[in-house]
């Protein structure tokens, strides 16, 4: 393994789908208006299970810490130093932590622009004020990879959050004891490493490079602070709404998680349009509470009630799945909040249950089929 911190010596220098179905005519179109709109920590004294090999902080990082407070929560300064250790449990709201000193590593101007171009399509930063936004790239640290180094071993103790500029990485997890397992790969813009961080937790799974590769690595510290409150509320906040989505229940918890970091909520009034026949498709949705009203309006312009939806249902999946326009219009019945998912996210985070979607849509020409013959 050849870690290495890439921190110039100067870097000022020399930078440059209900059961009813009706038919149904004459419906006023509402008007499309805008919508308006830390888990449970267990106390670690973890023991090592292996030895974590991302010990790529050797002599800078006494120094990082150094400025710390005495009083600050109990952070491990020497957990990767490969051997035994423990953590202990850290406070619930690290970004009160008024005596906490930033970390600052020092950027050139063109690190800090592969930094940004890295996260900005990553939800974990998303809702960050200019502040916090700041802070996190000052205290990233850039971390060069070869093919086959293995960055986090799982049962290891969690010190740095990664996000992925280059190359790619396979994670593995070995359950009881078995053979590891190929469970999921990361590329470019993905980031790993968040569990152990935010839950105290030995690391989940081992994840190693299967290229050369450039990592941008976040301290315990930062991404406690300024990360971990917004990720942890989201997390929580879908979590037993998501374990009840039919369509979710055969994923992963953790794929859930995932889920939920993208998951945006949208608060729709009484007869408001969601989705908009004809349009072109860029999200998918789900009912989070309420109720939707669907319909199509046929080759001659008479607009005809589908079933209807409730919690826990889904729709807009069909333009996304085929690249088609909207095929119905969905409205709110009484108050509608729904958890909307963009396409990307829609692509990465459904493919596991994209055969499922697509044969439940196949049921959608059997019942639009009914509805507008009678
Ligand atoms: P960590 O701090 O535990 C390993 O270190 C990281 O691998 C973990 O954070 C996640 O960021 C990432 N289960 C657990 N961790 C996973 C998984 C995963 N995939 C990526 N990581 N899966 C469930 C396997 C039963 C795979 C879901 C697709």
């Amino acid at each position: 393994m050849t870690d290495q911190l890439d921190i110039p010596e100067n870097p000022e220098e020399g930078f440059s789908p209900s059961e009813h179905s009706q038919c149904y005519s004459d419906m006023s179109d509402a008007e499309v208006q805008e919508p308006a709109g830390s888990p449970d920590f267990y106390s670690a004294k973890t023991s090592m299970a292996s030895t974590p090999t991302t010990d790529y902080f050797p002599d800078s990082e006494e120094e990082l810490y150094d400025d710390e407070p005495s009083d600050l929560p109990a952070i491990p300064i020497n957990y990767n130093r490969g051997r035994r250790t423990s953590v202990s449990a850290e406070s619930m709201a690290p970004s009160q932590d008024k005596d906490y000193v930033k970390i600052y590593i020092p950027k050139t101007p063109e690190q800090r622009k592969r930094i940004e171009a890295s996260i900005a399509n990553n939800f974990l930063f998303k809702n960050l004020d200019e502040e916090q936004y700041k802070d996190v790239i000052d205290a990233m640290v850039e971390k060069k990879v070869e093919k086959n180094e293995e960055i986090i071993s799982q049962g290891g103790i969690g010190d740095f959050f990664y996000v992925v500029e280059t190359g790619t990485f396979d994670v593995y997890v070995s359950k009881n004891g078995t053979a590891p397992e190929l469970v999921h790969h990361y590329e470019s813009g993905g980031s790993f490493g968040e569990l152990a961080l935010m839950y105290n937790a030995p690391r989940a799974a081992t994840v190693i490079a299967t290229s050369d590769a450039v990592l941008w690595a976040l301290d315990r510290v930062t991404f406690r602070r300024i990360l971990m409150e917004n990720t942890s509320r989201k997390r929580r906040m879908y979590e037993s709404f998501l374990e009840e989505v039919p369509i979710l229940v055969s994923l992963e918890p953790y794929e859930r998680h995932k889920i939920a970091d993208a998951l945006e909520s949208l608060y729709y009034e009484d007869n408001q349009l969601v989705i908009k026949q004809g349009d072109i498709g860029n999200s998918f949705y789900l009912i989070e509470s309420g109720e939707a009203r669907v319909t199509k309006v046929d080759e001659d312009g008479v607009e005809h009630e589908l079933p209807g939806l409730n919690k826990g249902e889904y729709f807009g999946e069909l333009a996304l799945l085929n690249n088609k326009p909207r095929a119905v219009n969905i409205r709110a019945k009484g108050r509608l909040k729904v958890a909307t998912l963009g396409k990307k996210a829609f692509v990465r985070l459904l493919g596991p249950v994209v055969d499922i979607l697509k044969r439940n849509s196949d049921n959608y020409e059997t019942i639009t089929r009914s509805v507008q013959q009678c």
